[in-house]
């Protein structure tokens, strides 16, 4: 197998799913068959999921905020903050994840495909996503301040992309920018910790290749996309990352 070598002069993308934070106690999204409560993640990660039974959701989204704030990053969060700081520019990372951890652990800059747990926003007026980690009950479940300013009642929601709505396009098109800058160097592209089941994340790997990146996935099994990767190391991301990222 060959080995994964890092030096200087490499433009490095990394894509993090839900098996980097399964160290620090956060259940995965298959490890729990994809049910909540017996409920598929699809149907409460939603909007339709929303508007049938929002005390359901913010019950989910609540007990989130609650077990995440219990955990820690580990030393798979701690290797990628630490390449960043040794790539800087040549260096970026997206994660689909909404936990947090790798900016408690120092990465810098996280684009946040899938949205973060940490901010709330309201379900209809123009009011900016606000920082809120709030444990909501569901029998008071919390309306828009600006709106009933107006006379108007709406719920607030958190600030997360939900299954059958679109990613933020700036952050597409980051990642876009990145890959167009990377493809004139030496272009590593890994995946680490994701079944590669969600698309579009699940797409980058394809885009990354046709652009003449080296591919790796770092994951504790075979990903359903994993036959787009040139290499694959099975591993626990906090138990591989640290010699894996170390720079030659
Ligand atoms: C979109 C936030 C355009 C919520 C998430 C049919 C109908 C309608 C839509 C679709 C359809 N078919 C496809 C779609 C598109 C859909 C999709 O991909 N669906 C899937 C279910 C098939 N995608 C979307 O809807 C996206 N939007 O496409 O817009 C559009 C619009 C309308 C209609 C069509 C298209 C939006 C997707 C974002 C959804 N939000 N998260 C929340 O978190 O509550 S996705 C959520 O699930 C996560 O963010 C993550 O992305 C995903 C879970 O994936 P993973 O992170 O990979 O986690 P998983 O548990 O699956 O895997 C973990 C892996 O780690 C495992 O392989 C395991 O072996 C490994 N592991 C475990 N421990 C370790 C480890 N590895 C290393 N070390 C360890 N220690």
């Amino acid at each position: 197998m060959r080995r994964l070598s890092i030096d200087k002069r490499a433009h490095v993308f990394v894509l993090t799913g839900a098996g980097i934070s399964a160290e620090s106690g956060i259940p995965t999204f298959r490890g729990s068959g994809g049910l909540w409560e017996n409920h598929p993640v699809e149907q409460v990660a939603s909007p339709q999921g929303f508007i049938q039974d929002p005390a359901l959701v913010w019950r989910f989204y609540s007990e989130r905020r609650a077990a995440a704030k219990l955990v820690k990053p580990n030393p798979g969060h701690f290797a990628l903050a630490r390449l960043e700081e040794e790539l800087g520019e040549q260096f970026l990372l997206a994660t689909q994840n909404i936990d947090g951890l790798h900016q408690m652990a120092g990465s810098r800059k996280v684009i946040e495909m899938h949205g973060t747990l940490w901010k709330s926003r309201c379900s209809r007026c123009d009011r900016p996503p606000f920082a809120d980690d709030a444990i909501y009950d569901s029998k008071n479940l919390p309306g828009c301040a600006q709106c009933q300013s107006r006379g108007e009642f709406a719920l607030l929601r958190p600030h997360i992309v939900w299954f059958g709505e679109m990613l933020a396009s700036e952050n597409l098109d980051a990642i876009e920018a990145f890959f167009e800058r990377a493809r004139h160097h030496r272009f590593i592209f890994m995946a680490i910790g994701t079944s590669g089941r969600v698309s579009p994340a699940s797409l980058l790997v394809d885009k990354a290749n046709a652009l003449g990146a080296d591919s790796w996935l770092i994951n504790a099994e075979e990903a359903t996309n994993g036959g787009a990767f040139e290499n694959t190391v099975i591993g626990k991301s906090g138990e591989v990352l640290p010699s894996l990222l170390a720079l030659t």
